[in-house]
């Protein structure tokens, strides 16, 4: 069959979008148009790896650096996710259809995006392999292909997702279940996991007890519920500041820690979940749920583990000040697939477009980078329906706030901010590729501070 697909820009492609939008049945089970190619070229002069956080603000900048035609991305996705929103979806707080759009209305006008998976990378050949069986070259290269969820490397789970009383607000998939778990609560204990492997926003996993706690108390069942952090990390936070104001709420909401557990099967039928002991190899401990939220293992994609753009634990390798490969001066990596040594978060990958996008541009100009990434990145803690402490640090681990108040105290302006704000902020300037992060606010706010 000839395919329907063709390249797609400018005013069509908003067109298209708005056809999306429209929810045109048609459209989607008969697969027509969806505004992406199946690759017209097989050349461009700047190829993006992943349509996500980082994909879309770096094409937005690349767009304005060489000119529309001469940027691809490639996307598998039909739908774009602002993913920080699942955290108040998971407990009812946003619906779920606020936080995507077709993913043709955030490719930057003229930009192409080849709607395939990307199964290959060689670097020393300047090209990359879809799974639609194209080879398409770059001069320069740019990887953000986000992060992996393992669901699967927990016994009983993806499968278990299909028995009540179990969610996770990692995936599109399972985020109302978690909505749903909490609603459907009665009595007994409520479960939020933390694994054994880096994550994404690594606040996610105890905000949404903070939220189900808020909600338990809301609807009168708090006294029945008996809440359990267990988590793999040997600390609630990697920042002191934060650490201290959030083991305070823990005390007061009398919430149960407990450290170095990490959740290796579910048996979900018998609402039933299994820990083992971290420090004691061996030890494990079943424990039955009335409510389960699970945050999975995740890793880097499985294209770039065995890719020579990798390091030894499959991240891509890259320069943690200027984004640069470490071997291939050509290639660079955004987010949460690389590997630098910050947490991985939409908040980072914005600080990060500012700094690639200049590091690119003196690359093209045979200059050497100038500008420094500091590691900034941010974990707005929701812990409540209208409580937000506001967590902002860079590599050191060292506070990096942006208002001239203490932010580690919980803030209904800052909730504010999350819940609203945000969103706005993300969709119309950073996927524009106009938002590099909040440095220049921090200074503006802190002028005439010492
Ligand atoms: P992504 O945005 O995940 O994009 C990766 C893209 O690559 C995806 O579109 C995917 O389809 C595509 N892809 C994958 N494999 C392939 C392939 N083989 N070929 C082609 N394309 C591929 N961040 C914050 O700053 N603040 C928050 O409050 C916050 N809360 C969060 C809460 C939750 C529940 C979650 C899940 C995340 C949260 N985050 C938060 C994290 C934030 O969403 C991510 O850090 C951010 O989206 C990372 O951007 P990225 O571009 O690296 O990856
Ligand atoms: C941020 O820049 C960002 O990226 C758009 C987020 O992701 C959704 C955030 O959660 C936060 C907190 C920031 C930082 C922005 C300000 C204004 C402090």
């Amino acid at each position: 069959m000839t395919p329907l697909v063709s390249v797609v820009s400018g005013p069509r492609a908003r067109l298209f979008a708005c056809f999306l939008r429209l929810g045109t049945q048609q459209a989607s089970s008969l697969q027509l148009h969806t505004g992406a190619s199946l690759a017209a070229k097989n050349y461009y002069e700047v190829l993006v790896l992943g349509g996500g956080s980082g994909g879309i603000s770096m094409a937005a900048r690349m767009k304005r650096r060489v000119g529309a035609d001469n940027v691809a991305i490639i996307e598998p996705s039909e739908r774009h996710f602002y993913q920080p929103i699942w955290t108040l979806v998971g407990a009812g707080a946003k619906q779920l259809s606020s936080s995507f759009h077709p993913t043709v209305s955030v490719i930057p006008s003229g930009v192409e995006w080849i709607k395939a998976r990307v199964v290959e990378l060689n670097p020393d050949k300047n090209c990359i392999h879809t799974d639609n069986g194209k080879e398409i070259s770059y001069k320069y290269l740019i990887i953000a292909l986000g992060i992996q969820l393992d669901y699967e490397k927990i016994k009983g789970l993806p499968e278990g997702f299909d028995h009540p009383k179990i969610g996770s607000n990692y995936s599109v998939r399972t985020v109302e279940k978690t909505w749903k778990a909490l609603q459907d609560f009665e009595e007994g204990n409520a479960i939020f996991t933390f694994p054994n492997t880096p994550v994404k926003c690594a606040g996610a996993p105890q905000k949404i007890m903070y939220l189900s706690e808020a909600y338990f108390r809301k609807t009168g069942k708090r006294s029945k519920a008996n809440i359990i952090f267990n988590t793999s990390l040997g600390t609630i936070f990697g920042v002191k500041k934060y650490a201290d104001a959030l083991k305070e709420i823990i005390q007061e909401r009398n919430l149960a820690v407990n450290y170095k557990q990490n959740l290796i099967e579910v048996r979900a039928d018998k609402q039933e979940a299994v820990f083992e002991n971290l420090d004691k190899p061996g030890e494990t401990q079943v424990i039955s749920y009335e409510m389960l939220h699970v945050t999975p293992p995740m890793s880097s994609p499985d294209v770039l583990k065995t890719s020579p753009v990798a390091d030894a634990a499959g991240w891509v390798d890259v320069d943690k000040e200027t984004l640069q490969h470490r071997r291939y001066p050509n290639v660079f990596g955004i987010g949460d697939c690389t590997n630098l040594p910050t947490s991985k978060t939409a908040a980072a990958v914005a600080a990060q477009s500012g700094i690639l996008d200049r590091t690119i541009s003196r690359i093209m100009k045979n200059q050497t980078p100038r500008k420094k990434y500091d590691g900034y990145t941010s974990c707005p803690l929701v812990t409540g329906y209208n409580r937000v402490i506001l967590a902002e640090f860079d590599y050191n681990g060292q506070p990096l706030e942006t208002f001239p108040f203490d932010q580690s105290k919980e803030r209904l302006t800052m909730y504010f901010m999350k819940a609203n704000m945000m969103p706005f902020l993300y969709w119309n300037m950073m996927l524009r590729g106009y938002w590099g992060g909040p440095a220049f606010l921090r200074k503006l706010l802190h002028l005439g501070m010492s």
